[in-house]
């Protein structure tokens, strides 16, 4: 039987938010802090998603914490939209320059965690059998990070090489002359697919439901766009901390039906040139009227017309299925235009499906195509996925995934009933993947520390979230999304990418600006919602064993 280990607080995932969570409970309020990362390095998302292409949809200057001002200064920069390695750069900068790799222990996945409620701890057991117990548990597991692969029947027969864009090898894949499927088309495969063309021999691309894409515009950031941002930091971050996404945008000009059919047209297309996703919030309607989406939604259908040179290659990619929106929008660099290449093909399997995988490549109805290399762009068990993955089991052994078996419930997407002193960081039920995911996280683990703060000064051991405050958020966040377009869309917002899963809008979509005022209400209320006691009849362990150093 393993030793127990003990320290303060265990967090689970080395990404954004547990190096954050290190950083501000290890340094900040002078906790013993273990973390246990799957992979071998940090940077969670950024460490997996090394596809080629892969690259954030949100700005450089605001991909990044804010919380050290000497960081924001002399971290440099260098595109309008952060591509993967320089991300990855700069959580690895981050891990060391607040030494935060002394605390977490690698290629380690934590398979199981037991609240006990007479010792008022959570032990963890990692894979490599490790247990480590401690009064809080923190998961920081992403929101993406269970990556999935269709049960296509024969997956093992196929003789070439299968590659999944969220687990990519670190030496990379060499395309040349290879032939290539690529099946999935959301943001990895958008993403992937016009880099992967440029090298491979032939490129066939799989799709099942044509994607809103848009023109991302990225380039180089100039020395002096940089000096100017950095000059007022401060107030670009106190802007993002309210804006609904998290990044401060140029206010919506009203309805898209306030303004005439040519206006309008100027306006969409001042927004196609400036690239981004400015392009969702130009008018205030898009999200909530389906009459005012299509007006969205058409432009970019005609934006893809004008590009594909093939009427039948660009019929095939004419998104009809959703609104504009209703699924994560992807932002591309040449994506539809690399069906004008004469080394890609673009198969439809939305009427007849992949029917199998085979040793040579893949069936579609009768048809058998032959493949050196399968890259599946398949997505994620999204947001549930990684938690439910870990045995977690609060007061009287009940499993989260068993309490979740009809969906996620969280109180403030962050706590849930019946599994104490557990933080689970941009949890469904909170903004998370609709905002910019750093602001998510920073805001997360601020509000979780205040609250250790508190149950510190005021003595208490134990806080859970009570079960009427979880559903009267599950019903504000249920609530939220019915006012608008997203429960339309088959997405992986709604668990509807994985057969079985059940349809819940996971997501908060009142904004993060909004969320963040409704945490900051319950913490001065005095953390209404939650229950709180102090540790009377807790036993101190007098093996206590200081984990840190
Ligand atoms: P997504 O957005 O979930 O996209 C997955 C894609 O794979 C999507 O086009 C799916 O089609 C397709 N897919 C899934 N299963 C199949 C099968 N069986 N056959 C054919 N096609 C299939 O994942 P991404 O990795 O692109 O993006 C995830 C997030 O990462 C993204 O939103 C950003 O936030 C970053 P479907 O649309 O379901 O018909």
């Amino acid at each position: 039987m393993a030793e127990v280990q003990r320290c303060d607080a265990v967090v689970i995932g080395a990404g954004f938010a547990g190096m954050y969570a290190l950083h501000r409970l290890r340094d900040d309020l002078g906790m013993r802090v273990r973390v246990f990362e799957r992979g071998s390095g940090v940077g969670g998302t950024w460490y997996w998603n090394r596809y080629p292409g892969a690259r954030c949809d949100v700005e450089s200057m605001f991909y990044s914490y804010s919380f050290s001002e000497e960081l924001e200064q002399e971290w440099e920069w260098t595109e309008r939209f952060p591509a993967q390695p320089e991300i990855l750069a700069y959580a690895e900068h981050v891990a060391d320059r607040f030494d935060l790799l002394e605390d977490i222990t690698f290629e380690t996945s934590i398979v199981s965690a037991d609240f006990d409620e007479k010792s008022r701890e959570w032990t963890v057991r990692a894979d490599s059998g490790e247990l480590v117990a401690a009064p809080f548990l923190i998961t920081a597991v992403g929101c993406l990070s269970s990556s999935r692969i269709p049960p296509f029947p024969g997956l093992d027969s196929f003789r070439g090489q299968i590659f999944h864009t969220g687990q990519w090898p670190h030496e990379g894949v060499d395309f040349s002359g290879k032939k290539v499927a690529v099946i999935g088309t959301g943001s990895s495969g958008i993403q992937a697919i016009p880099k992967i063309a440029e090298q491979a021999g032939h490129l066939t691309v799989f799709q099942r439901t044509p994607a809103f894409s848009l023109p991302a515009r990225n380039r180089p950031l100039t020395a002096a766009e940089v000096a100017e941002f950095k000059a007022s930091y401060p107030e670009h971050r106190a802007e993002a901390r309210v804006a609904p996404s998290g990044v401060p945008g140029i206010p919506p000009v009203g309805s898209a039906f306030s303004v005439s059919d040519e206006r309008r047209e100027e306006l969409l297309t001042e927004r196609w040139i400036r690239g981004g996703t400015s392009f969702l919030s130009l008018f205030n309607d898009t999200s909530v009227d389906i009459e005012a989406n299509n007006l969205s939604a058409e432009y970019v259908r005609e934006r893809i017309r004008d590009i594909i040179d093939d009427p039948d290659t660009a019929q095939k990619l004419l998104p009809y299925d959703y609104p504009i929106g209703a699924k994560r929008i992807c932002l591309d660099t040449d994506y539809f235009a690399t069906y004008n290449r004469d080394n890609v093909d673009l198969v439809s399997v939305r009427e007849t499906p992949i029917e199998e995988i085979t040793p040579r490549g893949l069936r579609v109805g009768d048809t058998e195509y032959e493949f050196d290399v399968i890259v599946f762009a398949t997505g994620y068990d999204a947001m549930t996925g990684p938690l439910n993955a870990i045995d977690i089991r609060g007061t009287e052994g009940v499993l989260l995934r068993d309490k979740w078996a009809a969906g996620p419930r969280t109180y403030l997407g962050i706590a849930t009933a019946g599994f104490p002193n557990l933080f689970m960081l941009t949890a469904p039920g909170s903004p998370s993947v609709l905002v910019n995911m750093i602001i998510s996280i920073e805001q997360h683990v601020d509000w979780v520390a205040d609250l250790l703060v508190y149950l510190r000064e005021h003595g208490y051991t134990r806080v859970e979230a009570l079960l009427d405050a979880e559903d009267s958020w599950v019903e504000t966040v249920n609530e939220a999304a019915s006012h608008t377009l997203f429960p339309r869309g088959n997405s992986w917002y709604l668990g509807a990418n994985i057969p079985g899963k059940p349809r819940v809008f996971m997501p908060f979509v009142g904004g993060a600006g909004r969320y963040r005022k409704i945490c900051d209400g319950v913490a001065s209320a005095d953390y209404r919602g939650f229950t709180m006691s102090a540790a009377a009849d807790v036993q101190p362990d007098a093996a206590e064993v200081p984990v840190r150093n």
